[in-house]
């Protein structure tokens, strides 16, 4: 398997017109029948060159002819020389079999139903085609079967008994393709556009999760309207389905017409869902829906450029849900995410540009980085050019590349064509890769303050030499008492370093510096306690004042572990100053309330050249947990029974209200022997509170009871269930943890098959940083273990999972050792899949 390079892109040597395909489906043995119109691409001429994997292939014709063609595991190749002059009418009959599909990508099988996942490369598993984002074309699709729904994207055209047929008029790329036929029902609602065409929408579901598709529903309907308004996208086709299924790679698909949605992501109800599914739901339901203009109508040139479409469909839906929502909270919930996932993906052995230069398996290249560090390029764009020009700027991008494959050239290229300016220093955001460290110091002199800033970018995987970036930076200042003295103000850094002068300025301000994170980047700043403090206090950037919070918590924390130094008043005061002002929003003070994870622990102490110790780090963060618990005793009682919320509403108040509720019980319990969260958990009406409560109970070590309880309830709910597989390991003390997983590797409703559930349990092994990082090693042994088996049925989903080895050269030689060891074991495994060899060589390279 050798990789594939960006500089080696070529246009194919033949385009598509139309497509037509007939399914008949059976569960071991589908017959896929395709009529597709080459069109010779004079550009580059050719062999006619067409992807195909796990294929019967029964016949083929062109023009109606028997010709020539060679077979290989990848692929069917017809010789130019047997093609003729002008258009090819390409015919072929293949068998598939989508029940043995284990590994859900192309047709697959899940609970009965016929399902497709064909982005990026799945296509290929269902019929012989171009199957590359450049090669566009119309398909008309038949599905023959018993089953009652069938379904496939576009428009339906005509339908009988026992068949149905579908047209698409907007030329796609094949990994947009859809089908799904199986026993289903629909939640169902009609959209308006803005220029007055009515769009039957659907939500499918299997029968009984009907009442769980409302929330979705009303999702959908807030997208289209609000691209109407913010973006001026208007839908462009009769109808727009959602599927729901249980079995699914990731959590959604934006295919044509024809969203397909992992049943976690869409089915949603108060006593099943909690606020955070909630909030995830209308997010995904966004993005996908986003992705019919930024992705679909506008597609990519090849898979170097993902980020093209994922990138700025992330940035759309943050957006959204922004506007939803409230833009402080989701924007430090995002750069959490950002944290926990990019940075720590920039600082190891898997880290890349955000537009990769290279890949062997494209499904490895899904990543934070792609999706995440891209929306903050885009972000960043927008800053650099203002409001006003970035719309202008996407008016003509879509005008311009409507209904084609596009690269960042033509992405920067608006940009350039709109504004004037030269972006071609911004573009190193696309190609370099590791994140870099801003520093900055500060002098007062006689009324002027001057802020010094240099930037330098930490060596990654073949990328040694680093240039200076294009770092906007939010800066505001804060006069001593506390008043803003000037607003925020965009410096823009292109130098590897560079001053920046405020003058005029009457007292020495305090400079609240990155705010609304402006750039991905990791800023070095000392200052001292009081200032953070003071800044917590009186910033009025909620991001910069949260993150003074954050840091006051993590240096805190690091001075517990490096010298025992204990919490110092300044830290534990100005926490509670946060906790008891009732002018904040409650989701705010809940997440002043967060401490840090003991993964940002951990790579901190790297940062500052100590060895983590992942045992030392749990034990000082619930050291802390009990200290600051103390220290706001007092209060927490009052403030738990202020945020009780009445009749549950997923909505960002009540939301709020709870996340602090909960935050709150969970520093009771520690006090309480556990008596409040035992009353909350049996009085929950809704799954925050049940959830939050049996959360608070697991970290304490006395969930036995409630998780019974709550399994006996849920039992039959795979959703819920779920819940209760991960919690029980996420929560767990750090020598159990393994054990748990294990023991619940053998619990009837454990299955291999099902990723959501084997990401429940190992997903929450891997995110149970002491747990995993346990001495024993037991964690690295049964994560490797079961990341073999599972490459055997689902490779995709499997070297996904495998990140969680990316940071083993943090630790101490012993760990190093034992996470070397599982990875060179997976490594030998024998039929490897490509996916998870990948991974495995890039983590010990
Ligand atoms: N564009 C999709 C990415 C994707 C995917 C989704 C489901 C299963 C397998 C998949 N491979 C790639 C989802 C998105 O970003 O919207
Ligand atoms: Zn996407």
């Amino acid at each position: 398997t050798q990789p594939i390079f960006l500089k080696d892109y070529q246009e194919p040597h033949h385009w598509v017109r139309d497509v037509h395909l007939t399914f008949l489906l059976a569960p071991t043995a589908t017959r896929v029948r395709s009529r597709i119109t080459f069109v010779p691409n004079p550009q580059n001429p050719g062999d006619l060159e067409l992807n195909g994997e796990d294929l019967r292939l029964l016949s083929v014709a062109v023009n109606g002819n028997d010709v020539p063609y060679e077979v290989t595991d990848t692929g069917l190749t017809i010789p130019a020389h047997a093609l003729g002059e002008g258009d090819i009418t390409f015919e072929a009959e293949v068998e598939i079999a989508p029940q043995e599909n284990t590994a859900l990508e192309g047709l697959y099988m899940s609970n009965g139903m016929y399902c497709t996942q064909c982005e990026a490369e799945g296509f290929r598993k269902i019929t012989y085609y171009p199957d590359r984002p450049d090669v566009m074309g119309v398909f008309t699709v038949r599905i023959e079967s018993d089953l009652p729904v069938l379904l496939s994207n576009g428009n339906p055209t005509q339908k009988g008994a026992g068949w149905a047929e579908w047209h698409d008029p907007w030329p796609k790329p094949a990994y947009l393709f859809a089908l799904v036929a199986g026993d289903l029902v629909n939640h169902a609602d009609t959209f308006t556009t803005k220029s007055g065409k009515a769009v039957d929408l659907n939500i499918w579901v299997r029968p009984g999760d009907e009442d769980k598709c409302a929330f979705g529903m009303e999702a959908l309907k807030k997208s289209m309207t609000w691209d109407e308004d913010v973006y001026g996208r208007e839908y462009d086709l009769d109808i727009f389905n959602i599927v729901a299924v249980d079995d699914f790679n990731m959590g959604a698909m934006e295919n044509k017409g024809l969203n397909i949605f992992n049943s976690s992501c869409v089915l949603a109800s108060p006593e099943t869902s909690t606020d955070a599914n909630f909030e995830r739901i209308e997010g995904i339901i966004a993005h996908e829906y986003f992705h019919n203009w930024t992705g679909n109508r506008i597609t990519c040139r090849d898979w170097f450029q993902l980020c093209l479409k994922e990138g700025l469909t992330v940035y759309r839906d943050q957006m959204f849900s922004g506007d939803m929502r409230s833009h402080p909270v989701k924007r430090i919930e995002e750069v959490l995410a950002l944290r926990a996932r990019q940075f720590r993906e920039d600082n190891g052995p898997l880290a890349h540009p955000v537009r990769p230069e290279s890949f062997v398996e494209i499904n490895n290249f899904y990543t934070a980085t792609v999706y995440e560090k891209g929306a903050e390029v885009i972000g960043m764009l927008r800053r650099v050019v203002g409001d006003e020009a970035y719309y202008k700027a996407l008016d003509l991008y879509f005008d311009r590349h409507d209904g084609e494959a596009a690269t960042i050239e033509d992405w920067l290229k608006v940009f350039e064509d709109t504004t004037g300016r030269d972006l071609a220093q911004f573009k190193q955001w696309y190609s370099q890769s590791g994140t870099p460290r801003l520093s900055v110091e500060e002098t007062w002199d006689d009324g002027a303050l001057t802020l010094f800033f240099s930037q330098e970018t930490p060596a990654t995987p073949s990328q040694t030499e680093k240039k200076p970036q294009v770092i906007p930076i939010t800066v505001g200042l804060i006069g001593p008492n506390g008043d803003e003295v000037v607003p925020t103000t965009v410096l823009e850094m292109t130098e590897a370093e560079q001053s920046f002068t405020f003058e005029n300025l009457g007292a020495r301000p305090v400079a609240s510096i990155l705010r609304d994170f402006s750039a991905p980047v990791i800023l070095n700043r000392h200052i001292d306690a009081p200032t953070r403090a003071f800044l917590l206090a009186h910033d009025t950037d909620p991001f910069q004042k949260w993150e003074m919070g954050r840091m006051l918590a993590r240096d805190t924390l690091v001075a517990m572990i490096v010298d025992g130094t204990p919490p110092a008043a300044t830290y534990l005061d100005a926490i509670r100053d946060v906790v008891v002002d009732d002018d904040l929003d409650p989701a705010f003070r809940a997440l002043v309330l967060g401490l840090p994870s003991e993964d940002d622990i951990a790579q901190k102490l790297v940062d500052e050249g100590h060895t983590p110790d992942p045992q030392a780090i749990h034990d000082n963060r619930n050291e802390l947990r009990r200290i600051r618990t103390d220290h706001l005793a007092d209060i927490l009682p009052a403030l738990f029974d202020s945020m009780k919320t009445g009749a549950f509403v997923p909505d960002a108040e009540g939301s709020g209200k709870r996340s602090l509720r909960l935050a709150v019980l969970s520093m009771l319990t520690l006090i309480d022997g556990g008596a409040a969260a035992r009353a909350a958990f049996a009085a929950a009406d809704n799954m925050t509170e049940q959830a939050g409560s049996l959360r608070s109970l697991l970290l304490a070590d006395m969930g036995q009871d409630a998780l019974v309880a709550f399994e006996k309830q849920w039992k039959h709910d795979r959703l819920v269930m779920d819940k209760w597989f991960g919690m029980q390991v996420a929560y767990a003390s750090p020598e159990k943890t393994a054990q748990i997983a294990q023991t619940l590797t053998q619990h009837p409703d454990f299955t291999m098959k099902n990723p959501n559930r084997f990401r429940a349990v190992f997903g929450a092994l891997a995110g149970n940083h002491a747990g995993f990082h346990h001495e024993s090693g037991a964690g690295y042994a049964l994560l490797a273990k079961h990341l073999i088996e599972l490459d055997k049925l689902n490779p995709q989903t499997a070297a996904r999972m495998a990140s969680a080895f990316e940071t083993w050269r943090r630790y101490d030689p012993t760990r190093q050792d034992k996470m070397r060891a599982e990875l060179a074991r997976i490594g030998a495994t024998k039929g490897l899949s490509r996916d998870m060899t990948e991974m495995v060589t890039r983590m010990l390279g």
